[in-house]
């Protein structure tokens, strides 16, 4: 039983971050998904066009996610890993590098960003 965790705003939610998730999943047996708050959100400079419930409800819809919890801080990561028994920690590869410190915890892998596609190229467009 490989469990799987990643984080994201997923806002906007769009083939990158779906391609994301899903090849997440196929590397274990369970994903559970870490959803930016949109108060942390405003910690990653970032503001989301969509509220915490409707990127929520967005991710809801995928058979392929198994539970999905509020992402608070950048600190909690470890806590998760323990409390959830994680094996894998997968992150797209703009993280490159940037959650290794939680290889001590979990494996921890980084896939390649789909290409051509963003939240911020999609807000250009609107
Ligand atoms: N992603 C991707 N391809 C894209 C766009 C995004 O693979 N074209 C991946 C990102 O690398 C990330 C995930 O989709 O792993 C979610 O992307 P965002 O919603 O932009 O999340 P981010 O702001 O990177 O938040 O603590 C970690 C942070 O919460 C990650």
């Amino acid at each position: 039983m490989t469990k799987i965790i990643t984080y994201g705003t997923f806002d906007y939610f769009h083939y990158g971050h779906f391609m994301l998730l899903k090849r997440a999943a196929a590397l274990g047996s369970s994903l559970i998904v870490g959803l930016s708050s949109d108060e942390f959100n405003l910690q990653k400079n970032k503001q989301s066009l969509l509220d915490f419930d409707k990127r929520k409800e967005v991710l809801e819809s995928l058979n392929f996610i198994d539970s999905i919890f509020p992402e608070n801080s950048w600190e909690q990561k470890v806590e998760d890993i323990k409390n959830h028994n994680i094996d894998i920690l997968v992150m797209g590869s703009d993280w490159n590098m940037k959650f290794d410190y939680l290889k001590k915890y979990c494996d921890v892998v980084y896939l390649e960003r789909t290409p051509k596609i963003s939240t911020s190229l999609i807000k250009e467009i609107l």
